[in-house]
């Protein structure tokens, strides 16, 4: 029985994901524009970051629309396809859950940020010029 609803449930997600996309695309918003210093500063920043996601995953959408919006250009890691980005999710991060942005600090360690809205939460927080003092995401992220 399992299996069949896996197979159900893979096949809706396999209908819906161009409508997703399509719909994503059509409904991008405009991404805040900073002066061009600041925007290098940013985007020297972000290298540090990836997203780990599925393409079609809302959740995933919700933490892309946010990272459009504030003009990031982080690296996005397909986790869903069987592959290194998967199994590094699943080994280092701890468990096969997206989105979940991977954040490098300055001393090398790895943070895993579970959950879209501390996602979220994080990247207003260090980089919304208009929220720079933001408190801290709920879910703080995981060594
Ligand atoms: N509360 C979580 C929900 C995330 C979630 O349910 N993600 C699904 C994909 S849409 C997932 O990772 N499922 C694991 C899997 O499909 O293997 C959030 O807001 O990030």
């Amino acid at each position: 029985m399992r299996p069949l609803i896996r197979t159900f449930f893979r096949g809706v997600r396999l209908i819906l994901t161009p409508f997703m996309l399509i719909g994503e695309r059509l409904s991008r918003p405009r991404g805040i524009e900073r002066d061009p210093a600041d925007q290098a500063r940013v985007d020297e920043q972000t290298q540090a970051l990836a997203l780990y996601h599925f393409p079609a995953c809302p959740f995933c959408i919700k933490a892309r629309r946010a990272m459009q919006r504030l003009s990031l250009d982080i690296e996005l890691r397909n986790a869903q396809p069987a592959g290194p980005w998967r199994e590094e999710l699943q080994n280092e991060g701890g468990r096969l859950q997206v989105p979940c942005l991977r954040v490098e600090e300055e001393d090398g360690s790895v943070q895993w940020l579970y959950e879209s809205d501390a996602i979220i939460h994080y990247l207003h927080s260090r980089f919304d010029p208009e929220q720079p003092e933001a408190a801290a995401p709920d879910s703080a992220p995981r060594s």
